[in-house]
């Protein structure tokens, strides 16, 4: 017996057609299936993945770790959950992300409502039924009332289209779609594309195996320690006894997370220069010694006025060259093309010291990039170097890319893909979109899911998905979705508060620049969580203005 198919189902549908079904098997998509299941919905979730864990899936690369503390980067729902889970260490690595995502799945035992391998390929809204009709890689049909989209920000990896890509004899992996099997670097020599968080992360853990490591830098990052260690057993306790209250102001802070260092923090309430030299360097080093995340929250004009994102961009130019022996790697090394915070912060853990070793070399290619692949290696610059495995830390189409890459139609066949790639995503406030009624996202794009702690984010959206559909489910709605107002408002207004801030002044994936072609607006709401929570919570205390219900369209013939 699985562990719906004892409970009553809401709308009592046939097998192969559920209330919710659920697309992803990460952090948000399983606590999705665990919450409206026990809301009494028939549920089920579908993963492309043959496992469940979303982004962890994939991204198993060495060194993968989240930069977020282990404590806080965690399911806040559950209390059995929180205090029985122990994490080893204060930033996890992908396989205790992996332990403890399996660990959850047995636990609320979801297993037996999630079919793996299954890749959502087609869907279809069914205006006459208020239905969507799934189609799946398996090749099986699917209906279901809600489509709940589940898909992670940083899921659809870009493809970097290298020039003669296929010449290539050696091995090439993609740290967004690792392989299984442990990949052997010894006596190799190997080259990685790409200084972003993956780069990042990866490059100390190949340079100790390989032979030779020859890193092709576009541009340079921003990176801070990450501050991991094993977890201290009085601060694993000290969380666990003031959950409560952590978990309260983790959804106060602009970020989600409330830990800085190993005291509760709140938002700052000081600007940069209201404070002595002194006081500010402290704060620095402060963060420094604590976790990325508080970096953006260390004064209250860090993002906003330049002056002051300099004196901490300032700050981390210094630590990073006083890290590299070799002056010119030093200067290539020190990002100076945008405002600190402004492109996501790496957490690192010994990336600068790498470069201090004999076995690693560091290739510019700001102006060049990479000519192209060849039969032993890879072009830059005009040069050849030889290689026997190529890494490629690229990137991923954020925010956007995982939903654009299904076939989605809306209301009078609309394709969503179509729509997106031509006027940008287009959502009232990262969770639904005009024209594709029933259709909700986590961690959406416009949401604040790359700039708030995504799994609480999740967890908030997801309850307000399921208080929407008992509303709807009670007084005999069977559609819902924005109105053109409201999705316009949201959209510009996520424009205007983007623009009050220093990230429209880099080149980041925050603003799509990351793939060509794509309309360069910004993919995070920046205006907070509060500001975000109070908007939706509104609109629900007040009937759901901003969206509109429908009643179905048999019942509205007969009345
Ligand atoms: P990122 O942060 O997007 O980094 C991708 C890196 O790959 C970055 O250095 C890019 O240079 C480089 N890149 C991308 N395409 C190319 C081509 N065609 N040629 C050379 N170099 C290229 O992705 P990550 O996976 O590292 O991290 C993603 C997020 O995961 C991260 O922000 C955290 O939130 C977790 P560019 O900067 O574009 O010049």
């Amino acid at each position: 017996m699985t562990a719906t198919s004892h409970q009553q189902s809401v709308s009592g549908s046939s097998a192969d057609s559920f209330d919710i079904v659920v697309i992803g098997a990460g952090y948000a998509g399983l606590y999705a299936l665990h919450y409206y299941r026990k809301l009494g919905y028939r549920v089920r979730l579908y993963d492309k993945a043959g496992g469940v864990g979303g982004t962890w899936y994939w991204n198993r690369y060495p060194g993968a770790r989240v930069d977020i503390e282990s404590m806080e980067y965690s399911y806040s729902f559950s209390e059995d959950i929180q205090q029985n889970w122990q994490w080893s260490e204060r930033y996890a690595s992908q396989p205790e992300l992996m332990r403890y995502l399996n660990w959850v799945a047995d636990r609320l035992e979801l297993r037996p409502d999630i079919q793996l391998n299954s890749e959502m390929k087609t869907a279809r809204y069914d205006e006459a039924a208020d239905r969507w009709h799934l189609g799946l890689s398996t090749g099986e049909s699917v209906a279901t009332r809600f489509l709940v989209l589940a898909t992670g920000i940083l899921s659809a990896a870009k493809d970097p289209q290298f020039k003669n890509r296929e010449r290539f004899k050696g091995a090439v992996y993609f740290t967004s779609s690792w392989p299984h099997d442990p990949v052997s670097f010894k006596g190799k020599r190997v080259a990685v594309i790409g200084t972003g968080s993956s780069g990042i992360q990866s490059i100390p853990e190949i340079a100790k195996e390989a032979a030779h490591l020859t890193v092709f830098q576009r541009s340079a990052n921003f990176a801070v320690p990450s501050c991991n260690r094993p977890m201290e057993p009085e601060f694993e306790r000290w969380v666990k006894d003031n959950y409560l209250e952590i978990r309260e102001r983790e959804l106060r802070t602009h970020v989600g997370c409330a830990i800085v260092g190993n005291e509760i923090r709140a938002n700052p309430t000081k600007a940069t220069f209201e404070v002595s030299e002194e006081e500010r360097l402290e704060a620095f080093e402060r963060c420094w010694n604590a976790a990325n995340f508080s970096y953006y929250t260390v004064f209250t004009d860090i993002l906003t006025d330049k002056r002051a994102n300099d004196a901490l961009g300032d700050f981390i130019r210094d630590r990073i060259r006083a890290q590299v022996k070799d002056p010119k790697v030093a200067e290539l090394l020190t990002p100076h093309d945008h405002p600190v915070l402004t492109r996501r912060l790496c957490a690192e853990n010994g990336y600068y010291l790498t470069y201090n070793r004999d076995n690693v070399l560091l290739v510019d290619i700001s102006k060049s990039g990479i000519d192209e692949f060849t039969e032993k290696g890879l072009k830059a610059g005009g040069k050849e170097y030889e290689f026997d495995i190529i890494v490629c830390a690229t990137g991923f189409d954020a925010m956007t890319g995982s939903i654009m890459r299904m076939d989605i139609h809306g209301r009078g066949g609309r394709q969503m893909s179509r729509e997106w790639a031509e006027k940008g995503a287009r959502t009232r406030a990262g969770m639904m979109s005009e024209g594709y009624p029933n259709l909700f996202m986590l961690n959406g794009p416009t949401s604040p899911a790359a700039f708030f702690q995504p799994v609480l984010l999740g967890e908030w959206q997801t309850r307000w998905f399921g208080r929407l559909m008992r509303r709807m489910d009670q007084r005999g709605f069977t559609a819902v979705e924005p109105t053109v107002e409201a999705e316009n408002e949201w959209i510009q207004h996520n424009i205007e508060v983007a623009d009050h801030t220093l990230f429209p002044l880099a080149k980041s994936w925050y603003m799509g620049d990351n793939v060509p072609g794509k309309p360069r607006v910004i993919l995070s709401y920046l205006g907070g969580f509060s500001l975000y929570r109070s908007t939706l919570e509104a609109s629900e205390d007040n009937k759901y203005t901003g969206f509109k219900l429908e009643r179905a369209k048999l019942s509205q013939a007969a009345e």
